[in-house]
């Protein structure tokens, strides 16, 4: 039986997991390959670079992004910057697919008028992993972040607004969306060692895009 979503989320489901956070599972999941073909379009003109840290460390996520501003990182710090500094151009647009997504989404979660300027697109292959952080680099702090997962399932890590809280795992599958917005804004969170496998999308990777209210 041929399975039109590629993953378990059918029908979409919402799910608040505190209060700012809610998760909707399966709600890309009709659109996932069109948000890939625009991932690939947007790779073109942007390509896909592991950044490294103000600490001198290679990221082993891939990273690009579209928008006005796109976020950065290297021996100087992190920042959002209008130019990537790999191709001295301007970031690709925002595909308008990409701000329906993300505008519907935030408004299904609570954030009614969302106006994002910033998709960072990460990507995954076995091994890639994002350490315990807080997005902190934008001056909206009430405006959700909010997520999309592409391709291979992956274990997102989520704790509390101090580094020490604990953490609770959750798996984040193909075509889910989760929204953190207002009271949840500054949680700690972070993703697990991508696990090796094969996805009917996007091959040996997870894509994951990150809508961010940066000014
Ligand atoms: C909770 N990305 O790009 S998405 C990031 O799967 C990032 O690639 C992860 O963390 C990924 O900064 C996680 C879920 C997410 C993103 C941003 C958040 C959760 C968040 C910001 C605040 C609170
Ligand atoms: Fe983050």
């Amino acid at each position: 039986m041929h399975d039109l979503f590629e993953n378990q989320s059918f029908p979409p489901s919402k799910e608040p997991l505190e209060e700012g956070a809610v998760l909707l599972r399966g709600f890309v999941s009709a659109e996932a390959a069109r948000l890939l073909e625009e991932i690939a379009r947007i790779a073109e003109a942007a390509p896909f670079r592991h950044l490294v840290t103000p600490g001198g460390h290679t990221m082993s996520v891939a990273m690009t992004n579209c928008g006005r501003v796109g976020w950065v990182s290297d021996r100087s710090g992190y920042r959002y910057d209008p130019i990537d500094p790999d191709t001295k151009k301007h970031w690709p647009d925002l595909p308008p697919l990409f701000l329906d997504l993300a505008i519907r989404a935030a408004a299904e979660a609570g954030f009614p008028n969302y106006d994002p300027d910033a998709c960072l697109i990460n990507r995954y292959v076995a091994g890639a992993k994002l350490g315990l952080h807080q997005d902190r680099d934008e001056k909206d702090t009430w405006a959700p972040i909010v997520s999309v997962s592409l391709g291979l399932p992956a274990t997102f890590l989520w704790g509390g607004k101090r580094r020490s809280d604990p953490t609770r795992r959750m798996l984040l599958e193909s075509g889910d969306v989760v929204v953190w917005g207002g009271p949840a804004r500054f949680v700690y969170h972070g993703v697990a060692p991508l696990k090796a496998g094969e996805h009917a999308l996007t091959g040996a990777a997870r894509i994951n895009l990150t809508f961010r209210k940066v000014f």
